[in-house]
């Protein structure tokens, strides 16, 4: 090894010795320590400081400075003598861009270096792309890009909604059929919080992932004890009690290879839909169907048919049943059709009718069209005789509650359902009760919410 390296012990680098000729004797350093031989009064391995801060290394040894600060090496710096009271500005060490200063004190001498503007070569790179970028504010060597504070609560949104940039309510909708999640078999329709897939005829399942026409049997796809038949063995079984003459005339394509699959021994059979679930049910005095309770508190579409000749009736209800609490209600008063909602304060009323009432007998269908807060939409189309639609009987009626306009006022905004959701009627209450029907004569058929048919047998 050359005598003007050294390697320390246990290590695998051989470094120069790199001594501060000025202050050295010679070039050469301890093999092991790297250090210099230094003249009299001179310190550091390299031998470039003196042992008294105010004097500086000559060639002759360590020399006090009277009026200033003493050439010294700080920070990979080298700091030139410096009159009391002044800075010294160099380039930056060995890597970094830009200059460093130092302050002399007359009192304690040297201040510690300013390296703030000493940027490397990266962040130099870096400012050049981003440093007129909006939203950036940079400095020589720092970038700030300013969040907004927030000084009010900020909001942990539940699922399908997030919030803007202002006012943090979680008002905002985000799109869960964005990744189209039920395939090319359904159309996806967003509800709060979530979607509804409605399926192709032939296919079913939460994302219509299941194929009646192709695919087989599924554990659970037919409800209510009907059972999971696939076509192919129905055909088989077909072809089985053929006499053999007749069966050998079939074409060839009447193959056992189709798949596919159907429900069958449904015990309503009349109104059931392909996997054997109850589209339709009749009701009459203390007859009802409870549902676990609707959690949208935000928006909600609900479809209902019904046919009844009673002026009076209640369709569907949720909420608890005293006065102090939300709840919603579909009711028919005198004819009329009554959408009623509480969201902690007051009841809202909608009614629509038709010129001789709704209790012809005859199938209606009411939507009722719930939108958060600011509007009650009820475009209450009814689809009399099935599918014509009488939109004059039923007027789009539009509500608005104002009290709710500032996000930061107190106000029951949200509608929070606690209770179960009751369909054709309520049980006998002690106290008083929200409305003022108890009861459903009639037929009450393909309930859907959010798009999503409800199983009247559930
Ligand atoms: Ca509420």
């Amino acid at each position: 090894m050359p005598t003007n390296h050294y390697q320390k012990k246990d290590s695998d680098w051989c470094h120069p010795c790199d001594c501060y000729l000025e202050g050295s004797l010679s070039s050469s350093c301890d093999q092991q320590t790297g250090q210099c031989q230094c003249r009299p009064g001179v310190i550091g391995r390299r031998c470039d400081q003196c042992a008294n801060p105010f004097a500086q290394v000559h060639i002759s040894g360590c020399q006090i400075v009277y009026n200033g600060c003493p050439k010294s090496f700080h920070s990979g710096v080298w700091w030139g003598e410096t009159v009391f009271g002044g800075s010294a500005v160099q380039q930056c060490p060995p890597g970094a861009d830009g200059q460093a200063s130092r302050y002399c004190d007359q009192d304690v001498g040297w201040a510690l270096p300013d390296m703030f503007n000493c940027v490397s070569q990266t962040f130099a790179q870096l400012k050049d792309v981003f440093g007129n970028a909006s939203n950036f504010i940079s400095s020589n060597s720092v970038f700030f890009r300013p969040i907004y504070p927030v000084t009010t609560n900020a909001c942990r949104c539940p699922k399908g909604f997030t919030g803007m940039q202002k006012s943090y309510e979680c008002d905002t909708e985000v799109d869960l059929c964005y990744s189209s999640p039920c395939g090319h078999h359904g159309t996806c329709m967003p509800r709060e919080g979530g979607y509804t897939c409605l399926c192709l005829p032939g296919y079913t399942g939460v994302n219509c992932e299941v194929n009646m026409l192709s695919g087989h049997c599924v554990d659970g796809v037919c409800r209510h004890g009907s059972h999971c038949t696939s076509i192919r063995s129905a055909t088989s079984a077909m072809l089985s009690s053929m006499p053999r003459s007749l069966a050998s005339r079939l074409p060839s394509t009447t193959s056992l290879e189709t798949g596919g699959f159907t429900c069958s021994n449904c015990t309503r059979s009349l109104y059931h839909t392909s996997t054997c679930e109850l589209r339709a049910r009749r009701f009459a005095k203390g007859s009802f169907l409870t549902f676990p309770a609707l959690k949208q508190r935000h928006r909600m579409l609900l479809k209902i048919s019904f046919a009844t000749r009673t002026s009076d009736g209640l369709l569907l209800y949720n909420g608890r049943y005293n006065d102090k609490h939300d709840f919603i209600s579909l009711e028919i008063v005198d004819g009329a059709v009554v959408f009623s909602f509480n969201l902690g304060d007051d009841t809202t009323r909608v009614a629509a009718s038709l010129p001789h009432g709704v209790d012809d007998g005859d199938w209606h269908t009411v939507t009722v069209d719930y939108l958060h807060r600011v509007v009650l939409n009820v475009p209450s189309e009814l689809l009399k005789n099935h599918d014509a639609l009488i939109d004059e009987a039923f007027p789009i009626l539009l509500l608005f509650t104002r009290r709710c306009a500032s996000h930061r006022a107190t106000c029951n905004r949200f509608l929070d359902l606690t209770g179960p959701l009751q369909v054709g009627g309520l049980p006998s209450l002690p106290e008083g009760r929200r409305v003022q029907q108890q009861d459903f004569f009639g037929c009450i058929a393909d309930l859907y919410i959010d798009h999503k048919f409800i199983d009247l047998n559930s």
